[in-house]
């Protein structure tokens, strides 16, 4: 963002015939969250969006038609309902050919956004264009339009009044495919509409991954044909003795089908072997000593196990990692595989590669945490790294730094059999980690996690050497053991799940802490418009 602060060069509005044609170019450039890999401001011009402004659709393809839909939906009940500058309808969507005064929506050939969810934005006096090669770039290009657009364009109800846009020729592509976030919806449930509000937040910010943590020893979260003891036993309880809860199968498509609207893929997490006390209370079968247990509320992790070593565990997993299959059209299913404290090295490799081998026979994509990695896999596995390792590799204490250096052999072992990479390490990007001292909520096994050291990390000799392409991207987790409502939930993921948004989207070149931290302290008015319920740090809020 600095090449666009510089770019930009301040000019008051005096531009425009009449009043409500001026657009009022702000002070500061507008601040955009990813950063854009370029932004040109212009010194005058800028377009003014009105209740008649169209939104055109060359050519109309269905899903660049529904992109058009959301920016309606977006702006329709910003400029106001009733007042004679408005109609009392959302601008509709146009199939029709570019004209002045609209909000063109156009997939293009055009060379320079081709690269997967890239996108062109210009904004001039006659009209604004977003060109894009696929709709997940037009609908990004939409998320940048509403940036630069006003906060009140977030309210939902009617308000009087044109939006002025600044004129501008943006072009942008992100630098990680996979921009995500995971939710635990285990330790503590968290039902459709806080997932759904969860997307709506992650969208702004053009996240494109929600992974659910779908079961855990407190609960299991979702419904499995066949398995109905999963939810009617094993969904009942959570940490803290609450009710609990689980998603339906209608619950979980929906949700999918919400997230997909967003252009966010959602990523189901099963964890096994361990972590799966919930479902033992459910079927004690599934243990090796068929026992029957007692649900668990407590915050322990490690003490339990499916049995690796009978069939009827991997006919169970047939059918969950088979039903969670079937109603997922993304390309992954996460095996977790953390934590694992009562099986020896051969039970859980054996166990990893059995259930490997069901998630691809499902046509999925393995994920797992990064535990996997000593384990021998298939080439395109997906490891998600959360142990913090690489800056003990030159630790001075011998023992962490040659625990250290073992699970970076075993990562990059894992790499060179031609495995993927996501960052999620927990002393950094941890949403369940405190912010400071401070916070009431949350965890500190990691340390705490500051808004800055969320967003100030990841250049380091280490990951600086791994192969291209190894690193597919970031995600931050929320566990949720302390948290068990949405304002609490918001609280611990914003501010800092947006300064892993920019780090997953922007260029390396662009990512600057000063720089970012006047940008972020500027989507507090769109919060509160939101509703969006986040931690005031002193070092974003109060600085100098
Ligand atoms: C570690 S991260 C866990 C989770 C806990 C979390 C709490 C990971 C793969 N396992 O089971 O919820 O720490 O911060």
């Amino acid at each position: 963002m600095r090449s666009v602060a510089l770019a930009f060069v301040l000019v008051l509005a005096s531009v425009g015939a009449s009043a409500h044609q001026a657009p009022l170019i702000p002070a500061t450039p507008p601040a955009l969250i990813p950063s854009p890999r370029s932004a040109v401001f212009a010194e005058s011009g800028g377009f003014v969006v009105t209740s008649r402004t169209p939104i055109v659709v060359p050519g109309g393809a269905d899903e660049a038609v529904r992109v058009g839909e959301v920016l309606s939906a977006l702006i329709g009940p910003g400029v106001g309902v009733g007042h004679p500058d408005s109609l009392d309808v959302q601008p509709l969507v146009e199939t029709g050919p570019p004209r002045d005064g609209a909000i063109v929506l156009a997939l293009t050939d055009r060379a320079d956004v081709q690269a997967p969810e890239a996108y062109a934005l210009t904004v001039e006096p006659a009209g604004v264009r977003i060109e894009a090669g696929t709709a997940a770039g037009l609908f990004y290009g939409v998320q940048t339009l509403r940036q630069l657009l006003p906060p009140e364009v977030e309210y939902s109800a009617a308000r009087i009044g044109p939006l002025d846009v600044p004129a501008v020729v943006i072009l942008d592509a992100p630098r990680y495919p996979w921009r995500g976030a995971m939710l635990d919806v285990a330790r503590h449930f968290f039902g459709v509409a806080a997932i759904e509000q969860y997307l709506d937040h992650m969208a702004l910010y053009k996240l494109n991954r929600l992974h659910l943590h779908l079961s855990d020893d407190q609960g299991w979260r979702v419904e499995i044909p066949g398995w109905p003891r999963l939810t009617t036993v094993g969904a009942q309880n959570e940490v803290g003795g609450g009710p609990g809860g689980y998603l339906s199968t209608a619950d979980y498509e929906h949700l999918v089908r919400y997230a997909a609207d967003r252009f966010i893929t959602v990523v189901p997490e099963i964890d096994m072997p361990g972590h799966i006390h919930a479902a033992l209370v459910a079927h004690p079968d599934l243990s090796c000593d068929g026992e029957p247990r007692e649900p668990y509320t407590g915050i322990r992790v490690g003490f339990s196990a499916l049995c690796v070593e009978q069939e009827a565990t991997y006919a169970f997993l047939d059918d969950v990692i088979g039903a969670l299959a079937a109603r997922t059209p993304g390309a992954w299913f996460h095996i977790g595989g953390d934590e694992v404290q009562t099986l020896s090295h051969e039970q859980y490799a054996t166990f990893v590669q059995r259930a490997e081998a069901l998630v691809a026979a499902h046509g999925k994509r393995l994920v797992g945490w990064d535990e996997i990695a000593g384990v021998p896999l298939q080439p395109g596995a997906t490891l998600q790294l959360w142990r913090p390792f690489w800056d003990d590799l030159t630790h001075p204490d011998s023992a962490r730094r040659a625990r250290a250096h073992a699970h970076a052999d075993a990562v990059v072992g894992a790499v060179e059999g031609g495995a993927h990479l996501i960052l999620s390490p927990a002393d950094r990007i941890y949403l369940d980690m405190k912010v400071d001292s401070t916070t009431a909520l949350g965890l500190a096994w990691a340390g705490y996690n500051g808004v800055r050291d969320a967003y100030d990390w990841g250049e380091t000799p280490w990951l600086d050497a791994l192969p291209d392409g190894a690193i597919i991207g970031i995600e931050a987790p929320l566990w949720t053991e302390t948290i068990a409502t949405v304002a609490d939930l918001e609280a611990m993921a914003f501010p800092r799940l947006v300064g892993v948004a920019e780090r997953g989207w922007s260029s390396r070149e662009t990512l600057d802490w000063d720089d970012y931290r006047v940008r972020l302290a500027r989507q507090a008015p769109r919060w509160h418009i939101l509703g969006l319920n986040y931690t005031r740090v002193p070092e974003v809020w109060n600085a100098d």
